[in-house]
């Protein structure tokens, strides 16, 4: 018997948070691509608003909204626009620091990440929830990274709270089972993107230029936003529950090959 397929995209809803750069950008493109009404959300409503011209030029359909998602009275305003949403990309988030070891990080560092990675993709997943389902097949997608299956040092605050985004995912599949909703997580490891590293370190971008010092390839917010696009193109009834995604020279977070 022939695979279910899965609805149309002509016309379903995709959001995608943190869409202003890096993977998040790159997955609205391909989404909107893909036939999805894109809702591009983000803190920096310039960013969003160009990029929403650009899908739009490209003959697709896409709109701005600026969001913080840690806000969570906006993020609930922000859902009470939709009556049904066809896919929620959970991308918003990112590091600060990475040389801080436990003894010695800032517990406000800490702090940050926990909200914009764990309570951001809470927040959106709760008010969105419900359209979801609504749509008869809705997908949730946890962008969340290598950082979230093993620890590094210096790297704590980081990783404990992709852990966390992890445990939500999986904690979400369990709990929604038999309703119309499927939850991917996608973990990308060594992706060079405009913002992450500089982010993380503050601005130095001699530092940041060193993480991908003599990596060949790191991935591109393309390759991942094509996992991304793949997972939620699948067939209805075919949930990725966790795709796993590094370059080719990268085996763990800690290993990784460079050359000179
Ligand atoms: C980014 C991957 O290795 O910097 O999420 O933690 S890593």
């Amino acid at each position: 018997m022939a695979p279910a397929a899965a609805p149309s995209a002509a016309s379903r809803i995709a959001v995608v948070t943190g869409a202003s750069s890096g993977i998040g950008a790159a997955t609205a493109r391909q989404l909107a691509g893909a036939g999805y009404r894109v809702v591009l959300t983000a803190r920096r409503k310039d960013r969003i608003e160009a990029l929403a011209e650009e899908i739009q030029a490209a003959g697709h359909k896409a709109t701005a909204y600026p969001l913080d998602v840690t806000d969570r009275a906006a993020v609930d305003e922000f859902a009470s626009a939709f009556k049904t949403v066809g896919v929620l990309v959970n991308n918003a988030g990112g590091a600060l620091g990475a040389d801080d070891p436990v003894a010695a990080s800032d517990p406000e560092d800490w702090r940050r990440m926990y909200e914009t990675n764990v309570l951001g993709t809470l927040n959106l997943t709760q008010a969105l929830l419900p359209k979801l389902e609504a749509s008869g097949d809705g997908t949730v997608v946890v962008v969340s990274s290598t950082a979230g299956f093993a620890a590094y040092e210096g790297g704590g605050g980081y990783v404990a709270a992709k852990h966390a985004e992890h445990v939500l995912a999986e904690t979400l599949r369990l709990e929604i089972v038999g309703r119309p909703v499927r939850v991917v997580e996608i973990a990308p490891g060594m992706v060079k993107t405009d913002e992450f590293a500089l982010t993380r370190f503050g601005g130095d971008e001699d530092k940041a230029a060193k993480v991908y010092q003599g990596v060949a390839e790191p991935l591109t917010a393309d390759d991942v936003a094509d996992t991304i696009t793949w997972a939620v193109t699948r067939p209805a009834h075919v949930n990725i529950d966790l795709l796993v995604v590094r370059p080719r020279a990268q085996a763990s977070n800690t290993k990784v090959h460079r050359e000179g």
